[in-house]
């Protein structure tokens, strides 16, 4: 079957963000700002709600120069702890939603890949209600908005989720993908920087259509075997790489749906123990200990919440995961009341089991 990726990133994250802390920022302008350690004269735009770039505000642009651009601009500095916490709860919600914990690829603090091949079963209808419901779940959890990509692979998801922005949401079925990319400028294909795009340009190339037509022979013996041969396929919307956990050294986990929307606790439990089953083993395939262990819960309204905790001593006993992981799923049933949709459990903070491992080092 052909995949179904989609690619989320939410909309001027970090003054999203500011916005929604203080609603007194509604309606201005808002930029975040990076301050160099010489005060408040230095530093560079991180990042301006939309207000701010209607008025020519962009990131990394010099705040002096925002300042010069909108000087009733509100300039707040990066509260960067802050925004991972947002961050991991969006990731959360994002992960719940692809088709195993493995087919969730986090890119940067503000956007992941999803495989959702298996829960759409290819149907890009289902696919795309997916979206709308992933957009629907952080906007009501987290009170922020987002932009959804979906096509047959990640580079078309990824361009894709950029097309409509912000709040935007925009399908590329595989017949479409051509249509798509041929009249884009070559800097927009995902990967392509700007020496790419002068040499491109030098070249007589502008846009994807005119990649796409190019002589392969010619592109590598300018750019090299492993490159030309993937702005060539790029160019074309191919695109193989696996949506693959890229923190999967740090973190083992499984989630999956119970039978029908419940309390049960028999039914939660039993499930639980599944996934411990499958979490341990994981972790014993790959020798590593963990710190910490994390219980997800998703209730039949979609809300996300997540319990953790973190021991002194990384350690790899089942027992010592099962105890946490039941007496944290005990809160979430005491603190509740509605039913559970879907349960996961997963451990962090890994680290090599040394004590197996020295017996092989000798
Ligand atoms: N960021 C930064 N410095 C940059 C670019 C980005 O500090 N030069 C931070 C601030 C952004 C966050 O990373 O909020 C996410 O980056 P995005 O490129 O996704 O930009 P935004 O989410 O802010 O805006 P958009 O709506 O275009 O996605
Ligand atoms: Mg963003
Ligand atoms: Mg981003």
């Amino acid at each position: 079957m052909e995949r179904v990726i989609i690619h989320v990133d939410m909309d001027y994250f970090y003054a999203a963000i500011e916005e929604r802390e203080e609603p007194m920022l509604k309606g201005k302008a808002v930029v975040v700002c990076m301050y160099s350690n010489r005060g408040e004269s230095g530093g560079a735009v991180s990042t301006s709600n939309y207000i701010a770039r209607d008025a020519g505000i962009r990131s990394a642009m010099p705040c002096k120069l925002a300042k010069s651009k909108k000087p009733d601009a509100v300039f707040l500095p990066v509260r960067k702890a802050f925004y991972e916490e947002v961050s991991a709860n969006v990731m959360e919600i994002l992960r719940s939603n692809a088709d195993s914990e493995e087919s969730f690829e986090k890119i940067s603090i503000d956007e992941a890949f999803l495989e959702i091949t298996e829960s759409c079963n290819g149907d890009y209808d289902i696919a795309k209600e997916i979206g709308l419901r992933i957009k629907e779940e952080v906007k009501s959890q987290e009170r922020i908005t987002c932009s959804v990509g979906i096509g047959p692979n990640k580079l078309i998801a990824k361009m894709a989720s950029s097309f409509r922005k912000p709040d935007g949401i925009t399908v590329i079925r595989p017949e479409e993908t051509e249509d798509f990319l041929k009249p884009m400028p070559v800097k927009k294909l995902w990967g392509i920087g700007k020496v790419t795009e002068d040499k491109l340009i030098e070249m007589g190339i502008t846009t994807v259509k005119e990649l796409a037509a190019f002589n392969v022979m010619e592109l590598i013996s300018v750019f090299g075997k492993n490159k030309g041969m993937w702005l060539k396929q790029a160019a074309s919307g191919q695109d193989d790489s696996p949506v693959k956990e890229r923190t999967a050294s740090d973190q083992i986990g499984r989630m999956a749906s119970l039978k029908n929307d419940s309390r049960n606790e028999n039914m939660i439990f039993s499930l639980l123990d599944e996934l411990m089953d499958d979490v341990v083993s994981k972790v014993k395939k790959r020798k590593v200990s963990f710190r910490s262990v994390t219980v997800t819960v998703i209730f039949s309204n979609f809300k996300t919440s997540t319990k953790s905790r973190t021991f002194n001593h990384a350690v790899s006993d089942r027992e010592i995961l099962a105890e946490n992981a039941v007496e944290l799923m005990k809160q979430f049933l005491d603190e509740s009341t509605i039913n559970f949709r879907r349960v996961g459990v997963r451990v962090g903070n890994l680290q090599e089991s040394t004590g197996q491992k020295s017996l092989f080092d000798f």
